[in-house]
């Protein structure tokens, strides 16, 4: 048969949301590559999803449900894997009551059907107890929302007018590469570029400028650029009486936030900083594109809310190129009555934080939690405080069901694995959080093995549960049509026919796309007074000189949270501790020695990378490695905490305090 190309869209957990152009030949996927009609995609994709073809067609890849006997595996038949979790989870609903049982998932899939569609339809149903997903981008939401009153932004494209562009807190050449190319364009028409980041990304190396600021200290920086830009009177008046609200409020604010003041808080020298309150204001169009870097700081809420003012205190917010973008995905708001499904059950049951997972699994009762359904995420490495996670997960009298394509380490706790298609091998409709496209995509290849699709395996569930509602028969094409059904302006002509047709859509924006140059922006500053996160510098004076070093365990460029932590090149990457000499030399550490970093949360062993890509005081460990493969079998998360986030209930992943000292040996405990 002659080699057919398909359409597909990557669902990974990434701002581009690319679309695909899949060869397939017999049946078998033999090349992957970005679709050049696609206007951010524009023909190429990132390194870690050029290979992609190698994931799903692994050696490790899971091919059929497996039950656990003992410490081993044993390979079940669908209908016998379906048949036993359905009586035990009617077994423990019954003894215990639903909310006993938690779904736990993330990012995995980012599809509508497949990340909050017929499985959430399941657990409504079943009355479970809900999860709320606040593990990434629920502080910064919720900052933005405070100012802005949505989840909007400039879009991507409307960069290449920019003429001075802030990339606060994002590293784009890792996360969002997709961005670049636009940012390029501008800069060769004279766009100046200044990142603002405790380390040295490659997107920092890349910029005209960067300045190196204290880990959780952004709020300060804000505050301090506004003051300049008050003391100097570049502030936009008509913008300001026109379109916001407390501007009095803020003013006096960041009064007290003087540019000396913001250097000892920030570490960014006050020249600087005045300077670039001067650029900001000058510089027209000025963009900032902040990314979810900032807000996993205790003080990020309000870090994301001060950030989103500055726009409209210059007016930023009138011209094509100027504004900011954090995320988009509030303007694909459909209709989640339709998707979810959320009253084929009368009660709400609880609503369980999933960035406390270790204290849900070993404290929360009323009742305890006595079933995890894990799904699109691996907790087990990725969630704060690890130590409990993992305790929790051990419970022997927890009945743990995970979906999934490899065996992860949340998947070796697991009393039932069951194999999941990829993005490649189902049909899903995708929004995206860092552009203005909607997207659908066919199956572009059959399961590889026995997998099934989430949507599937939870249809399967809810048929043996006796659930018997109509929204379990729903089809694929059934649930993307009811979802599209809404009042949502920006979805206006969204269809599926027109999806079927041209793959992606893009939603209705007026153009220019100036989604703030009318409109209310809240510049009240009440909970904006900054102090320093209790896990940092300039934070808990005991806990500092026990563990005078901030951690910050931000995303590796080559791979995607855990996703490809089975691949060796990732694991060496991830298994590195970057160190400036101030804090290596001292500690008798050059580059390759093992080393143990630890707090009063645990200790995990990594290698040491000397060099001034971090500033002193900041240790980067690009992240998230399995623990299985680390040394001692745990991984970064063992450090971090299960502090919350000041608005949102976020997790403070960056705002983390350790000691690092050499080790002799690579693999004792
Ligand atoms: N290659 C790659 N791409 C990814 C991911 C991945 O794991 N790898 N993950 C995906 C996901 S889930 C998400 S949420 C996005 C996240 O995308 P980003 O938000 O861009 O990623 P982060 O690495 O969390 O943070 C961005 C930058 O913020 C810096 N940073 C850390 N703390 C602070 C701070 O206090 N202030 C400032 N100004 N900067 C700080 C970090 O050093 C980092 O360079 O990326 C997505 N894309
Ligand atoms: N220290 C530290 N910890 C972090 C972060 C950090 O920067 N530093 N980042 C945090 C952030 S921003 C996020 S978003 C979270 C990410 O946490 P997660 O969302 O858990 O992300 P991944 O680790 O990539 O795991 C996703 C899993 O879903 C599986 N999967 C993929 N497709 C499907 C599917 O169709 N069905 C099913 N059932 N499974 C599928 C993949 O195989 C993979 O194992 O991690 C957080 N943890
Ligand atoms: S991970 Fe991001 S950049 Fe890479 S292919 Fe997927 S959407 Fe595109
Ligand atoms: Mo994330």
């Amino acid at each position: 048969m002659a080699a057919e190309i398909r359409h597909s869209v990557c669902a990974l957990d990434c701002p581009d949301c690319c679309s695909l152009l899949v060869t397939v030949e017999n049946g078998r996927a033999t090349r992957l590559r970005g679709n050049p009609e696609h206007p951010i995609t524009r023909g190429f994709l990132c390194a870690k999803v050029s290979r992609y073809l190698e994931r799903v067609y692994s050696p490790q890849r899971l091919l059929y449900p497996q039950k656990k006997h003992g410490n081993r595996w044993v390979r079940v038949g669908w209908d016998e894997a379906i048949d036993e979790i359905a009586t035990r989870l009617k077994a423990i609903a019954a003894e215990f009551g639903p909310e006993a049982i938690l779904p736990y998932s993330y990012g995995g899939a980012m599809g509508y059907l497949n990340g909050s569609g017929m499985d959430r339809r399941f657990f409504h149903r079943l009355a479970a107890s809900r999860l709320d997903r606040t593990i990434c981008a629920a502080a910064g939401g919720a900052g933005l929302k405070a100012t802005l009153g949505s989840r909007i932004g400039m879009a991507p494209e409307d960069f290449r007018h920019s003429r001075l562009i802030l990339v606060w807190g994002a590293n784009i050449h890792g996360t969002n590469i997709h961005l670049w190319p636009f940012i390029a364009e501008a800069r060769r028409r004279g766009a100046r570029l200044v990142a603002i980041d405790p380390v040295k990304t490659r997107t920092a190396r890349l910029a005209d400028q960067h300045l190196e600021i204290y880990p959780g200290s952004d709020l300060a920086l804000a505050l301090g650029l506004a003051h300049v830009i008050l003391a100097e009177k570049l502030e936009d008046r008509s913008y300001i009486e026109r379109c916001t609200t407390g501007f009095d409020s803020l003013a006096a604010l960041v009064a007290k936030y003087p540019p000396e003041r913001v250097e000892s808080l920030t570490g960014i020298r006050s020249d600087e900083m005045v300077q670039l309150a001067r650029d900001y204001a000058r510089l027209r169009p000025a963009a900032i594109r902040l990314n979810y870097g900032v807000q996993r700081s205790e003080r990020g809420g309000a870090a994301v809310r001060a950030i989103a003012m500055l726009p409209a205190l210059t007016g930023a917010w009138r011209e094509r190129g100027g504004g900011l973008l954090l995320t988009t995905s509030g303007a694909f708001e459909i209709n989640r009555e339709a998707l979810e499904c959320p009253s084929v059950h009368p009660r709400q049951p609880r609503l369980v934080n999933m960035s406390l997972l270790g204290w849900a699994l070993t404290e929360l009762d009323n009742p305890p939690v006595k079933a995890l359904v894990v799904y699109n995420s691996n907790p087990a490495a990725v969630a704060p405080d690890q130590a409990r996670v993992v305790r929790g997960l051990q419970r022997a009298d927890l009945f743990k069901v995970v979906l999934e394509q490899f065996e992860t380490d949340t998947a070796a706790y697991a009393d039932f694995l069951l194999p999941v298609t990829t993005f490649l091998e189902h049909t899903d409709l995708y929004f995206a959080y860092g552009h203005y496209y909607m997207q659908l995509a066919r199956p572009a290849i059959p399961p590889v093995g026995e997998a099934k699709s989430n949507v599937e395996i939870f249809r399967l569930l809810a048929a043996r549960m006796g659930f018997d509602d109509p929204c379990f028969q729903e089809s694929e094409d059934q649930m993307i049509r009811g979802a599209l059904t809404c009042s949502n302006p920006f979805l206006n002509g969204v269809t599926l026919e027109r999806l079927e047709a041209e793959h992606f859509v893009r939603l209705h924006l007026d153009e220019p796309f100036l989604p703030f140059a009318q409109g209310t922006v809240h510049l009240d500053a009440a909970g904006l007074e900054y102090s320093p996160p209790l896990e940092s510098r300039l934070g808990d004076k005991e806990l500092l000189t026990r563990y005078p070093l901030e951690l910050v365990s931000s995303k590796n460029d080559d791979s995607l949270n855990s996703t490809f932590g089975y691949r060796d090149e990732v694991d060496a990457q991830t298994a590195r501790l970057w160190m400036h000499p101030c804090d290596a030399v001292p500690r008798g550490i050059v580059t390759g020695d093992p080393v143990r970093v630890f707090n009063n949360r645990g200790a995990c062993r990594l290698l040491a990378l000397v060099c001034d890509d971090v500033r002193p005081g900041v240790v980067r460990a690009p992240s998230v490695r399995w623990n299985r493969r680390s040394p001692g079998g745990v991984g970064i998360n063992v450090l971090t905490s299960s502090r919350l986030t000041d608005i949102g209930g976020g997790p403070t992943f960056y705002s983390c305090l350790v000691q690092v000292e050499k080790c002799e040996s690579s693999i004792s405990g």
